[in-house]
């Protein structure tokens, strides 16, 4: 009986995993300068995903203001690049671990191990303020959070437009997110338990990427547009169990990957008669 219980869970969550947005997170051999800026090589090279509204869980909910994020690798960090449509980009919060989720903001959960528990959260904002924390468990079920958790991460923020003039219209903000591995073991919580650090090609954790856009008219906020890489069927992005699947490849360095490209064309040739 027991056996069967623990199949039934195990074909449950295996079921479950299917709908479950997979994302291949791709190694860089080159440097990636955290500058808000996507323009490096690296992550021209690597798919975005595109956010999408975080209460419907059939995934095919966009908000007007459209989220695009990507994320790369090496042996030091996890990066992140976020590009975020806004046509009044505004933020208030200037100090570290402000509460910077009640205005406009950028949001990554991170659980290594994927058993919904010990996650990090890193959130930052148009004026390049983080917040980061580490969770024993959802809040919901009587979670507690590390607010002292304060890795070594690099960020930074471009605004395409104007910070806090709601009289222009801006076009976007993008930002640059760069976070130690080693930020992921360190006291209050290790949150990566026996994951490797950095990752080994091939294993997978669960991630979850959201944004907070605060539509204002006339000064107050009239709209809340909540997106999600993996929609979670609510304005709750504390649900782990459908944070998505992010799997850790290694690639062909630019370089190499261009020689490749010249063997291949070049064995392609025609043999000459
Ligand atoms: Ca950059
Ligand atoms: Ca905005
Ligand atoms: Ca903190």
């Amino acid at each position: 009986m027991k056996l069967k219980w623990l199949l039934l869970l195990a074909l449950a969550s295996a079921a479950g995993a299917q709908d479950l947005p997979l994302y291949t997170c791709w190694k860089t051999t080159q440097p990636v300068i955290v500058d808000g800026k996507g323009d490096e090589a690296a992550w021209q090279e690597v798919d975005p995903v595109d956010l999408v509204d975080v209460s419907f869980l059939s995934g095919d909910r966009y908000h007007t203001r459209r989220t695009e994020a990507r994320m790369l690798w090496d042996e030091q960090y996890l990066y992140f690049y976020f590009s975020a449509a806004d046509p009044d980009v505004w933020s208030t919060y200037g100090q570290r671990d402000m509460q910077l989720y009640e205005e406009e903001v950028l949001e990554i959960f991170i659980d290594p191990d994927g058993d919904g528990q010990n996650y990090a959260e890193v959130e930052l904002n148009p004026l390049n303020t983080v917040f980061d924390l580490l969770l024993t468990k959802p809040w919901s079920r009587s979670g507690k959070g590390y607010g002292t958790w304060n890795p070594a991460l690099l960020s930074a923020v471009q605004i395409t437009g104007t910070l806090n003039n709601a009289a222009d219209v801006d076009q976007s903000w993008s930002a640059e997110i760069a976070l130690p591995w080693a930020g992921l073991a360190s006291p209050p919580l290790d949150i990566a338990g026996p994951r490797s650090l950095p990752p080994q090609a091939g294993d997978e954790w669960r991630l979850n990427i959201y944004r907070f856009e605060r539509v204002r008219q006339n000064g107050t906020q009239s709209e809340e547009q909540a997106s999600a890489w993996s929609p979670v069927g609510k304005v709750d992005f504390h649900v782990p169990e459908r944070f998505g699947r992010v799997v850790f490849g290694n690639r062909l360095t630019a370089v190499e990957a261009q020689s490749w490209g010249l063997v291949k064309v070049a064995g392609e040739k025609p043999a000459t008669p």
